[in-house]
């Protein structure tokens, strides 16, 4: 039971804090939504850790990925699942965690994207599966509110050529068409992988706001 003014949950006469992922295509705008709640007391906002997937010991995955994904994808995705691992695991300060994106749509959007579009061999696919699978089984990752920023892919496009980020160059509106049709069935059809929690849609482009519980 979700208390509306403290935020806390109460589960099995347990109280915990809440967590909110904030999900979204590349260049939604989850770091701006982020950085409004950042401001707000009793929310504490924890933003993806990109920096370090840019620099891992003077290494950098992140642009290795681009530019050679079959190579480089199983490590940036191995390294990205720990550090969001970290992430959900990290003690919360504040009655409310609010997060960017989760060790969820690490798996079961760019993980998968990878490997349905033919740039990650079958082995690399498999180990990370079952890297995740034995994550999920044996340690709680809780999270009771997905709110996901729904935006065209076009939109996302735009603001990605605008905020220049230098590995994000080569990333073509197809890639981020592909991220966007495995968010719709995931976390809108609900078709292809479990949905951890209740989701809250926002749309950016259309200004509309709803619930699916
Ligand atoms: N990325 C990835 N694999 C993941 C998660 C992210 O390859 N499992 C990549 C996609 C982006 C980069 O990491 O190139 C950073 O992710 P976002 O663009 O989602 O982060 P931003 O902070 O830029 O998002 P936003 O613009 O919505 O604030």
């Amino acid at each position: 039971m979700l208390s509306p003014s403290q935020g806390k949950l109460v589960r099995n006469g347990e109280e915990r804090k809440s967590v909110i992922c904030i999900e979204g295509n590349i260049a939604s705008g989850k770091t701006t939504c982020l950085e409004y709640f950042s401001k707000t007391s009793n929310i504490e906002v924890l933003t993806e850790p990109v920096s370090k997937w840019r620099n891992v010991q003077g290494h950098n995955p992140l642009a290795l990925m681009y530019q050679d994904p079959a190579r480089w994808g199983l490590t940036l995705q191995t390294y990205v699942q720990l550090t969001m691992l970290d992430r959900h695991l990290s003690t919360v300060a504040a009655p409310v965690r609010m997060m960017e994106r989760s060790l969820y749509s690490a798996k079961y959007i760019f993980v998968e994207n990878l490997y349905r579009s033919g740039k990650m061999p079958e082995v690399d696919f498999a180990v990370l599966s079952e890297w995740f699978e034995w994550i999920i089984k044996n340690i709680a990752i809780p999270v009771d509110l997905i709110v996901y920023l729904q935006t065209s892919p076009q939109t996302c496009y735009e603001r990605l050529k605008r905020r220049c980020r230098e590995e994000e160059r080569v990333i073509p509106i197809e890639y981020l068409e592909s991220i966007h049709n495995l968010y719709e069935d995931w976390l809108i059809k609900q078709t292809s992988f479990k949905v951890p929690a209740p989701v809250l849609v926002s749309n950016i482009d259309c200004n509309v706001l709803y619930f699916i519980s």
